[in-house]
């Protein structure tokens, strides 16, 4: 069920703020500067692309999710919230170059400030609000 979970991941990264969304906002630090840009951000939800075209037909769509729809509702939930928060032609998939366009409202709840930077402050906040979200 790693898949899944990892699908979790992507959409939450791109429709939610958990405390995994938080992870991926803080993983995002690519040259490890104490800071996250939003091409980092978006350079690291990209770098996932692959491991959800499972079919590798160069569309995340429906058709990855395959059988394990029958059996797991909830994953194909997960993905049509994904696809309807990244499929900006809306045609029911989403390509890799939507996915470099898609809203990062993540990121922009992270960067308080709005200068397109998380930096070391506002990632400290973050992983304060993620601790919290823990302790419930
Ligand atoms: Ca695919
Ligand atoms: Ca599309
Ligand atoms: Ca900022």
């Amino acid at each position: 069920m790693k898949t899944l979970s990892s699908l979790a991941l992507l959409a939450a990264a791109i429709v939610v703020v958990t405390p995994a969304a938080a992870q991926d906002v803080m993983a995002a630090d690519l040259n490890h500067d104490g800071k996250i840009t939003r091409a980092e951000f978006t350079a690291s939800r990209l770098a996932n692309f692959a491991r959800f075209d499972r079919n590798a037909d160069g569309v995340v769509s429906q058709a990855d999710l395959g059988r394990i729809a029958r059996f797991r509702p909830q994953a194909g939930a997960t993905l049509q919230q994904f696809i309807a928060a990244a499929d900006i032609d809306h045609d029911g998939q989403v390509t890799r170059d939507e996915l470099a366009r898609a809203p990062t409202p993540v990121f922009d709840r992270a960067d308080a400030n709005r200068d397109g930077v998380v930096d070391g402050a506002e990632t400290a906040v973050l992983r304060a609000n993620f601790a919290q979200m823990r302790g419930r």
